[in-house]
């Protein structure tokens, strides 16, 4: 297996709007990531994927984007945006930044032109199509709800928006859209940015003719008509060969409907596309066939086949990207941990469990600190469209809206965008004004600066398990299996390469569990734990409480 930078790193998201405000206009900016940039080095990581911050109406956060080479002035602009780059570089920290190329927002020029007649030279950049019957040229919905389609009565044709009407999709098949977008990467990669994460790359090439979907459930007309359209791959090794290939940068790809058939197609390294994808199965795993606000129960042994089964299918060819959580998802903790009880040590596992698989690590802002998931009494305290789509449809469908309360408080992307928790002061430190979204109220127990004084911390542990990783690269290259027999509450794994051999143990519950070792002899000894107190048993886990064994 080849060995490269972006293999061994440790990636930090940060979604700026929430991160630091030195303004006191309530948003996070770019001076403010500037101002935390010793505390983004003191964790160990080594690369910080900036979640977007081009110019846009924000109509989705960001990822609605008028101008594609043009930081926005609510960050700071493109002289906070050179600063940042040049002082992460000179700390050693790459940048990543994140491409939205599947739509743009209609503010964009591109999309005012095309929208004004159907000979502008910008008509083809987009998906511009007659309607059916007096209706939508078809039955797709869009990714939050609703027709896919928004009728323009200008040249009284549809446009194509897997998202907000506000995010026209763009027209892949035009070699000119293809073009601009390698020139917007090419333009980033030159003033030395290190990489892309390309926000729903799996479903820029759309199937041919764009026919009705004749799937009942949203989650499998992604699989079969939107995702892995017939031109992705072609689209992807294109973009390699004309920029990617030319600079030493990392790329990972999101998308929806990326599973383990069509997923290590993206990222074999013979086939030139992608350095890794994030897929979503673990993410969707505690949602029913309606989607993510049809939550069903949560199954340890369906979330370890997950890991398994990617780890298997990428083994040879290409590489994964471990994760539990992004801006799109409700906390990590909240989800997989226990965010009462057991907050510190399952926080501490879930690190231990990310720290200890095989792929690129992506950690996520205020997961270091255990932050958790919200649940704010009015719809009216959420901000994220995709939340208030729902909320709407749920309503209209004549839903009980209580109980649909419940599935916002647990599904929200809200969950992940509260503000981050600094410390004590008003509004967590994060705002001297009114921040865009309200702050967790449990800041006063969960921040930053109360875990710095606190050797027990998750923030110190998170510090300890990258140094960690770091320290052994079987963690990042070394072979993967999991021997826990299908145990329900423990996850069990080996990791080992010619030197060394790790048993890796998690209890994933509040009770005390045996571990059955279908090793022979006792080879096994401690290394690592997240509870000090631990028994001579090395095969007793407490609850939540994660080990890592090394063979003598
Ligand atoms: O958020 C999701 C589930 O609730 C996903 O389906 C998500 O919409 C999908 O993975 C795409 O996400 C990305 O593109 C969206 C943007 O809203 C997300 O924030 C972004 O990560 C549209 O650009």
């Amino acid at each position: 297996m080849t060995k490269s930078w972006w293999k061994e790193s440790v990636v930090y998201q940060i979604y700026p709007r929430s991160f630091n405000d030195t303004t006191g206009n309530g948003i996070g900016d770019i001076p403010g990531i500037i101002e935390k940039l010793d505390y983004i080095k003191s964790l160990g990581v080594d690369v910080v994927w900036l979640c977007p911050v081009y110019e846009s109406p924000n109509d989705d956060n960001g990822y609605d984007i008028s101008d594609y080479r043009k930081i926005s002035e609510d960050f700071g602009g493109q002289e906070a945006f050179d600063e940042l780059l040049e002082k992460m570089h000179q700390k050693g920290l790459k940048l990543v930044m994140d491409l939205v190329a599947n739509h743009t927002s209609d503010e964009h020029y591109w999309f005012q032109e095309s929208k004004k007649s159907k000979t502008n030279p910008y008509r083809d950049y987009y998906v511009w199509k007659d309607g059916k019957e007096d209706g939508p040229p078809n039955n797709w919905t869009s990714f939050f709800s609703g027709s896919a389609w928004l009728h323009d009565d200008t040249t009284d044709q549809y446009y194509l928006h897997y998202f907000t009407k506000k995010q026209p999709d763009l027209n892949w098949e035009n070699p000119e859209v293809r073009k601009e977008i390698h020139d917007v990467i090419k333009y980033w990669f030159d003033k030395g940015v290190d990489g892309f994460r390309m926000d729903v790359i799996s479903v820029i090439s759309k199937p041919e003719g764009l026919p009705d979907t004749t799937f009942e459930k949203f989650q499998d007309t992604i699989e079969n008509d939107y995702a892995n359209g017939p031109k992705i791959h072609d689209y992807l090794n294109e973009m390699n060969r004309e920029v990617l290939s030319k600079y030493d940068i990392m790329t990972v790809g999101e998308g929806p409907g990326i599973d383990l058939k069509n997923g290590p197609l993206y990222v074999d390294e013979s086939r030139n596309e992608l350095n890794m994808v994030f897929h979503f199965d673990h993410m969707f795993i505690d949602c029913g066939l309606g989607g993510k606000y049809d939550p069903r129960e949560f199954n340890l042994n369906e979330f370890k086949e997950v890991f398994s089964n990617w780890d298997k299918a990428l083994k040879d060819k290409g590489w994964g990207s471990i994760f539990l959580g992004n801006h799109d998802f409700s906390r990590m903790i909240s989800r997989f941990g226990d965010d009462g009880t057991h907050h510190n040590a399952s926080a501490k596992l879930l690190v231990t469990l990310l720290m200890t698989l095989r792929g690129t690590v992506y950690v996520y802002q205020g997961d270091e600190i255990g932050m958790t998931n919200v649940a704010y009494p009015h719809i009216s305290d959420y901000n994220d469209v995709e939340t208030l789509n729902a909320y709407k449809e749920a309503k209209e469908q004549g839903k009980d809206m209580d109980a649909f309360m419940s599935v916002v408080h647990a599904q929200s992307r809200d969950n992940a965008r509260t503000p981050m928790q600094w410390d004590t002061h008003k509004n967590a430190g994060f705002s001297d004004g009114k921040p865009w979204l309200k702050i967790n109220p449990n800041y006063t127990d969960i921040n930053v600066a109360a875990q710095e004084q606190d050797t027990n911390s998750i923030l110190n542990y998170y510090r300890e398990m990258i140094a960690f990783r770091k320290a052994h690269p079987t963690m990042v290259y070394g072979d993967y299996e999991c021997i826990d027999n299908g145990h329900e509450s423990i996850y069990a794994y080996l990791r080992w390469d010619a030197e060394h051999c790790f048993l890796v143990l998690h209890n994933f519950s509040d009770r005390t569990q045996t571990y059955a070792s279908p090793i022979q002899g006792n080879g096994f000894g401690l290394m690592k734990s997240n509870l000090s107190d631990f028994t001579d048993q090395i095969y007793e886990l407490a609850p939540w409480q994660t080990k890592i064994l090394k063979e003598h």
